[in-house]
């Protein structure tokens, strides 16, 4: 008889956090599947079902090595966790010593959890140059949230707690479905569509639930701040707005109902090429049919006019008195541990460290604790390279950051880096030493991706393969080399150090890690939560915000003081038939890149192989018609092009997809094309089209979502890359890591 054993985890193949229970026989992972009494109910997606195929796969990095050959050529020699170590320290200490901490950057892609390490070693070696994918990614509205309300973290309210589900739901620029199937959203989102009256959808193109939607608004990529002006216009015009809400608790409202004015509906219906009869219909489903949500997505934030498009969304929901009411935007009072990030914040940022910010003299909301990616780019192509060590964790810059021509050019200048991953890709490829992470089934840490109202365990189920660690276990070993009063002796007293303010299980002593491992959970949800603080003196004594007003700023004194307009503006996309019209008529197409694929995670999982057989080549989408005009099909590899370079993706005619406008799939490498040219990522990223040049003023954030592009049929012969002749997708690791 097989000796059986169930743990008890929690997934992070994507942003994470469902429950997960794991079946053992004799120490071999048999089965993957959700856990029932988990707050996730038992779900979970493709991704975290196939882990069996992460945990033993032939791209898994085992052992740390370093590069013998030229950065990009696949050379590696496998080195033991001292020399690497020790290396990464040395390197550390020396760019301290000269030309300063500030020379040191440390990275990571989308948030894994391991953040709160990343943030914390910037801090402790007194660098204020993190490079996060942020500026692109929550963010903005993190800031524009905290700037209206005091309060950064504003979330939808769909779960019933206080007794209301929302009447009317947008879904703004977001594929929740998709994107959120993890325990930040989707779960609770299923289930208050019972009660849904109104479900929005503003997506030029349909998403999944589009079809279920009362009202579905295609807007040009890049407008939607145009169509979120001329909503509060209506709002304004018919008096639609709470009155209680606006008299009571709110800055700057007459300001905002003149400025708003001039977005007529048809000034909307010009700029966003929607019928102005849409405008109208949102604005009062929106005002009337309260409460409400938004969920807004982050295409709206890969785009340069993206700080006022999240201002002038967040001053909507102030307009119709749906912030802090059951049913609507609310921020959640957090488990008895506090935020798990308080493990970095407590870490000041010192005004050194500020000065030294790239990008911070420009980019005033953006990089003021993390430096602006793109600004970093342009720095080290000048030939001033102001990073002399990079250490990189998780995070495929190569792949994510606008203009990949330009970043592997500047990456490939930097004199050293190292990156740490589970598996190889273009980081890994392009950086001086390699360290092996742990995959989540294979380390104990604390979740704590979107600190909101619980956090979450993760227990290790079976070893890493090789010398593979946590990537807690990493940070700590270099953090003690480098600043050894600011890390711990070991990696277990620094989760013991995480848990401290928790409550243990006799309701007194500190919560250790032992104690939170069994109980995998502690959080703040059901009738504990709290709704209307601003009302009583959860902020402010005698209530209100905690902002400099005390009120909702429909008008920000700060962001004037900055340099900013207070009021939320319209500002059209670099390149757009507007504001490059010349341009517009050799590349006559619309681009947006994004729209998540359930199978994979940005550029991850197409070695994944039950992942791969979903979508063997990324997809790119035009209307039939569209289509038609360019000469292009269904089912073929056409070349997208913009004025900064080429790439191939297959073609889905798509009739959901508004016409003139093309969205590409995003994140595309191939792991298995060879180390050189970094696995592909110049076959299909959109990234080689996009620009670094024009950022948005705020936040420093480059147009992903909104550029121009043209379209045209591949012939066969340029179809020369492997990718395109695997008849089982290549899985042969191209260079041989899992021999060494
Ligand atoms: N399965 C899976 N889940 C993921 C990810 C993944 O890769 N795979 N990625 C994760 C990450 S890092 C993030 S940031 C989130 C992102 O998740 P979402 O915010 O949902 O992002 P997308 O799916 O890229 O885009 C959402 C929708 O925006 C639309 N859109 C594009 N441009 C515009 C525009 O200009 N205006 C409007 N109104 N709509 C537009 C697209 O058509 C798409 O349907 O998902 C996370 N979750
Ligand atoms: N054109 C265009 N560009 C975009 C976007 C877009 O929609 N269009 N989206 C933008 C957005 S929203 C984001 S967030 C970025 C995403 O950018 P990234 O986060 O860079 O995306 P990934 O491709 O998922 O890269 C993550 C890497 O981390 C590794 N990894 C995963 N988990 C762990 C872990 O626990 N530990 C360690 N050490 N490594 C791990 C993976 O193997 C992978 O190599 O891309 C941005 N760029
Ligand atoms: S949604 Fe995310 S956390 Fe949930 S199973 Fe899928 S990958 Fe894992
Ligand atoms: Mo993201």
């Amino acid at each position: 008889m097989a000796n059986r054993e169930v743990v008890y985890t929690t997934c992070k193949s994507c942003h994470g956090g469902c429950g997960v229970k794991v079946t053992k026989e004799d120490g071999v992972i048999v089965k993957i599947e959700g856990n029932d009494k988990s707050l996730t109910g038992g779900t979970m997606c493709a991704k975290g079902l196939s882990s069996i195929q992460h945990i033993d796969n032939p791209y898994r990095i085992k052992y740390p090595m370093k590069q013998v050959g030229k950065k990009g050529e696949g050379k590696w020699k496998r080195i033991s966790w001292d020399e690497a170590l020790d290396t990464v320290a040395a390197k550390m200490k020396a760019a301290i010593a000269d030309p300063g901490p500030q020379s040191i950057a440390i990275s990571q892609g989308t948030g894994r959890g391991y953040n709160r390490y990343t943030m914390r070693m910037a801090r402790s070696l007194g660098t204020g140059n993190a490079i996060t994918p942020g500026y692109v990614c929550h963010s903005p509205r993190l800031g524009l949230y905290a700037l209206v309300t005091g309060y950064g973290r504003l979330y939808c309210d769909y779960h019933g707690w206080g007794g209301v589900f929302p009447k009317t739901q947008i879904m703004w620029a977001k594929q929740l479905e998709i994107s959120s199937a993890d325990s930040e959203m989707c779960y609770w989102f299923m289930n208050s569509l019972d009660y849904v009256k109104n479900l929005i959808i503003i997506d030029p193109r349909a998403s999944a639930y589009a079809s279920r939607a009362n009202l579905w608004i295609q807007p040009r990529p890049g407008t939607d701040s145009a169509l979120a002006l001329g909503m509060m216009n209506v709002i304004m015009e018919e008096e639609l707005w709470d009155k209680d809400f606006v008299e009571n608790w709110t800055y700057g409202f007459e300001e905002l109902r003149e400025h708003v004015k001039e977005w007529t509906p048809e000034k909307v219906s010009n700029t966003c090429w929607i019928p102005k009869e849409d405008v109208i219909t949102a604005a009062r489903m929106w005002a009337i049919d309260t409460p409400g949500t938004i969920q807004v997505g982050s295409s709206l934030e890969r785009q340069a006019n993206c700080g006022h498009t999240l201002r002038a969304i967040t001053c909507l929901m102030g307009l119709a008195g749906n912030i802090e009411a059951p049913g609507s935007m609310i921020s959640w009072v957090l488990p008895d541990t506090g935020l798990i990030e308080d493990f970095n914040l407590e870490l000041p940022i010192t005004d050194e460290m500020k000065k030294n910010i790239i990008g911070g003299d420009r980019f005033k909301m953006g990089a003021t604790r993390t430096c602006n990616p793109d600004a970093m780019v342009k720095r080290i192509l000048e030939g001033k390279s102001p990073i002399k060590v990079w250490f990189s964790v998780g995070g495929q810059q190569i792949v994510h950051m606008a203009n990949t021509k330009e970043v592997v050019k500047a990456i490939e200048m930097v004199d050293f880096m190292s990156h740490t991953d589970l598996f190889m890709g273009p980081m890994a490829e392009a950086a001086d030493i390699v360290l092996p992470a742990a995959h989540w089934l294979e380390l104990d840490d604390v979740y704590d991706m979107h600190p909101r109202f619980f956090i979450e365990a993760h227990n290790k189920v079976v070893d890493p393969p090789g010398e593979a660690r946590s990537d807690a276990w990493i940070f700590n070993e270099v953090g003690k080399r480098v600043v050894p009063d600011k890390w711990w002796n070991d990696d277990y007293e620094m989760l013991d150090y995480q848990l401290r303010r928790g409550k243990g299980k006799d309701g007194e002593s500190a919560l250790t890690w032992k104690d939170f491992s069994e109980k995998l959970i502690s959080g703040c949800y059901g009738p504990d939560q709290v709704y209307y603080k601003y009302k009583t003196d959860f902020w402010k004594e005698g209530g209100g915000f905690p902002t400099p007003s005390g009120q909702f700023e429909f008008k920000s004194q700060h962001l004037e003081s900055l340099g900013y307009p207070g009021l939320p503006q319209f500002a059209e996309p670099g390149e757009s038939p507007v504001s490059t019209p010349d341009l517009y008529k050799e590349y006559p197409i619309v681009m947006s890149s994004g729209y998540r694929q359930p199978f994979y995670f940005l550029g991850q999982y197409r070695n994944i192989p039950w992942l791969r057989s979903f979508m063997e080549f990324p997809t790119c989408q035009l209307h039939p018609e569209t289509a038609k005009l360019y000469d292009v099909e269904d089912g073929d590899i056409v070349w997208i092009e913009s004025p900064r370079g080429r790439i191939r993706q297959k073609l889905r005619t798509f009739p959901g997809i508004k016409k003139g406008v093309l969205m590409a799939t995003a994140n595309c490498f191939y792991p298995e094309e060879p180390a050189k040219g970094y696995h592909g990522v110049f076959i299909s990223n959109p990234n080689v089209l996009t620009s670094n040049n024009h950022l948005d003023p705020m936040y420093g954030s480059p147009d992903l979502t909104c550029l121009l592009c043209k379209v045209y049929k591949a012939k066969d012969e340029e179809l020369t890359e492997s990718v395109f002749h695997t008849e089982e997708y290549g899985f042969v690791p191209s260079s041989g890591m899992q021999d060494v």
